[in-house]
């Protein structure tokens, strides 16, 4: 886990990128989630993304599956018995990460691993840990999942330093209320519960206070700081969403931005891909057209990066 302290200090840290824009920071990432053979989302997204961020990304295979499991019928290779031995053998190697990134798992017992793994790796280089809680949406559980999955996942959040449920995952993470219509102080009560869990930050996803805008908010548990960032909305459900968003603040984060900027980053981007994937006229549940957006994301973070860092963070 990373020291509060610590995070201040990379949030104020000059991103590499600033002075060569579009050179790689020279960040290494890890990201531990499933490869989704079609139906972009976790891997296939957290590879590009990442990367176009100019972060190398290292990835960690938790299972194969032919598709995301909202097909029918999809196939699934567990890949539990390799997370140890490969990274014991990165480890051997001397491989160390500035960042490991956490998404959709599939068992309780892969949980398990992530931990281990996250210590193997807070050696002399202290990864930032972003943990993703992958496991349901619109108030309800992805198939595969149970409530005590969901308790499992709480007790997993406490050793990130930044946690990114959606509503519906942060009711399950928490176990206040699931509600569709709401007020600020409903979003405020929500952070600070999934503060209490240990995370440095938490960041809410598809936050909406108003008819017609969504963003995200969040809340700094030391400091109790929070941070929001809205969008215009566009009506309709878009999967992989979740993952291009944590994808991008993982980017951010590794390649220095401060919280507040890789949300902007984050939330202008989903927002914008979501609009492309509305025009280009492809069925919804397939997945959104990041591979269109990923230039205007680049000079995006090119221009974040060059702008003077606001002190003190986020
Ligand atoms: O986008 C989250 C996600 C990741 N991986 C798999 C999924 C889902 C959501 O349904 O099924 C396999």
């Amino acid at each position: 886990m990373h020291h509060p302290d610590q995070l201040d200090l990379r949030n104020e840290t000059e991103d590499k990128g600033q002075t060569k824009p579009g050179i790689p920071s020279g960040k290494r990432l890890l990201t531990i989630q499933d490869i989704s053979c079609i139906g972009k989302c976790s891997l296939t997204i957290a590879l590009p993304v990442i990367s176009s961020l100019g972060i190398e990304t290292a990835v960690l295979p938790t299972a194969l599956l032919s598709t995301h499991t909202l097909f029918d019928g999809f196939t699934f290779l567990d890949l539990t018995d390799q997370m140890v031995p490969v990274t014991d053998h990165w480890k051997r190697l001397g491989f160390s990460f500035d960042t490991i990134y956490s998404g959709y798992l599939g068992s309780v017992r892969q949980m398990e691993i992530v931990q281990d793994i996250i210590r193997k790796f807070q050696g002399t280089q202290n990864p930032l840990v972003i943990i993703d809680p992958v496991m349901a949406d619109y108030g309800k559980l992805y198939t595969g999942f149970d409530e005590s999955f969901a308790k499992q996942y709480a007790v997993f959040c406490g050793c990130a330093d930044i946690i990114l449920p959606n509503l519906t995952e942060a009711h399950y993470l928490t176990g206040l209320p699931y509600l569709e219509r709401y007020e600020e102080d409903y979003i405020l009560d929500l952070l600070k519960a999934l503060c209490a869990l240990g995370p440095e930050w938490a960041v809410l996803t598809g936050v909406s206070l108003k008819d017609g805008q969504t963003g995200a908010m969040a809340r700094n548990s030391r400091t109790g700081e929070v941070v929001s960032c809205f969008t215009d909305r566009i009506p309709g459900n878009y999967h992989g969403t979740g993952d291009l968003f944590t994808s991008v603040v993982a980017g951010a984060l590794t390649r220095g931005l401060p919280l507040k900027k890789a949300l902007r980053l984050a939330v202008d981007y989903v927002r914008e891909t979501i609009r492309v994937t509305q025009a280009s006229g492809r069925p919804d549940s397939y997945g959104v057209e990041f591979e269109a957006t990923l230039p205007a994301l680049i000079r995006q973070a090119d221009q974040l990066s060059a702008s003077p860092q606001p002190s003190p963070s986020p």
